[in-house]
């Protein structure tokens, strides 16, 4: 199997359910939980699986997703049918837990909810157990969601579910979130606390761009007897960033962050929206870049819960988690770049069929971040964690 062995002194657990592969959001819409078929496809024919601790996700129960989200929304969706979204009795219901077009009713919703929430507690779990070091979960990462509303294509937040069962055990937790959007749910849970830290990198158009906060200067409620003042870190770009500055940036803001705050563990959300051609996203970045900050992440040596998120050209999310796979187990340098022919959907990866096609050539995008307003950047939160100690 490719000579790809168990990583060296530490252990990755690898969590996933096929079930959650089958449900559709409707034909029109860019989420597609097919791309994590793909995903699977790419990491069993490298043969990683040999890597790692394999664990199928159970559904998490209604009490497990209630440490976060209101009984009477997780009734809601425990019950609602496609067919209610006609139905006048519920269209109060619908409206305020912001069902629609991002958030619509399929068959299956909370099937499909629990399942990638379950797949994030049991992660979280093995590494508060120690029974893993590395635990992954790519169905996970939804981080829009609120906890008594859906949003942004997500309905449950795993990565809070998540982050709870770590604050069990670790004083510090710290999240960072490389997904194109801001990462505001995450965020807004954790808002009023010190015990978690979260950093969020993101396109920031307070207008045209989703949800539209995530501003610099937007750090938790800066209130004196509030603790988790100061608390949130967000990283606002602009169109078209490349692999060089990104990875740049993602160093001095972490390392900043990991020396300031000396968290227990991190969780890191990897969106792979953010990479160059999604059909949502807006940035430059290659597999190799977007991989590059899970290395840099993995180097701090900390327990760490992975989760997916967004991305919406199925191929080259694929491509990225499989690949950020492979650095997790220390098997990156195993790896063939030409996509092995015993791959089914082999075609979806044509012209190339290569692991790390040129991303950042086939759809420029003009880099509207200029080396200053990236030097600003780092400036301006290094002077933030200062604040933030206090
Ligand atoms: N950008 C974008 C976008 N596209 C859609 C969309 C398109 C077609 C559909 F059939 C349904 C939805 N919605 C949006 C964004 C939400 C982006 C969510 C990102 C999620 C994540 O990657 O961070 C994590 C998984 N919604 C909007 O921009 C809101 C609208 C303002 C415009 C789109 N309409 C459908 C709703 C209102
Ligand atoms: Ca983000
Ligand atoms: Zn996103």
């Amino acid at each position: 199997h490719n000579g790809i062995t168990r990583p060296k002194g530490y252990t990755v657990s690898y969590h996933a359910n096929p079930a959650v592969e089958a449900h559709h959001f409707g034909s029109s819409h860019p989420m597609k939980p097919w791309r994590l078929v793909l995903t699977k496809e790419l990491v069993l024919a490298y043969g990683m699986h040999h890597a790692m601790d394999l664990y199928l996700s159970r559904a998490a129960t209604f009490e497990e997703m209630a440490e976060f989200h209101t009984e009477d929304y997780l009734e809601f969706l425990r019950q609602v049918i496609p067919a209610d979204m006609e139905a006048a009795e519920q269209s109060d219901r619908i409206a305020s837990y912001n069902i629609g077009d991002d958030c619509p009713i399929f068959d299956g919703l909370f099937n499909y909810c629990s399942l990638y929430a379950g797949g994030t507690v049991d992660a979280a779990r093995k590494l508060v157990n120690n029974q893993a070091d590395i635990a992954i979960n790519w169905s996970g990462g939804l981080h829009h969601a609120k906890k008594t509303e859906a949003s942004g294509f997500c309905y449950v937040n795993d990565i809070v579910l998540g982050i709870l069962q770590l604050l069990r055990f670790h004083p510090r937790v710290m999240y960072i979130d490389i997904d194109v959007h801001h990462g505001d749910g995450v965020e807004q849970a954790f808002w009023s606390t010190d015990r978690v830290l979260t950093v969020s990198f993101h396109k920031y158009d307070k207008d045209n761009f989703f949800p539209g906060t995530g501003a610099l200067d937007s750090n938790g409620p800066s209130h004196p007897l509030n603790p988790g003042s100061r608390h949130a870190i967000n990283v606002p770009l602009n169109d078209g960033i490349e692999d060089g500055d990104y990875l740049q940036l993602f160093k001095a803001v972490i390392s900043s962050c990991v020396e300031t705050y000396n968290p227990g563990a991190i969780v890191l959300q990897c969106g792979a929206d953010s990479l160059g051609c999604d059909r949502l996203g807006c940035f430059n970045l290659n597999v190799t870049g977007h991989g590059a900050c899970v290395a840099y992440t993995k180097t701090l040596g900390l327990p760490m819960l992975v989760v997916g998120g967004g991305g919406y050209t199925p191929r080259n999310v694929s491509r990225a988690w499989a690949h950020e796979t492979s650095i997790l187990i220390d098997a990156a340098d195993k790896i063939d770049p030409n996509i092995p022919d015993t791959v089914t959907f082999r075609n979806q990866f044509a012209p190339d069929y290569s692991l790390f096609p040129p991303l950042s050539e086939m759809r420029k995008i003009e880099n509207k971040n200029s080396k200053q307003y990236l030097n600003n950047l780092v400036a301006t939160i290094r002077e933030q964690l200062r604040y933030m100690q206090g």
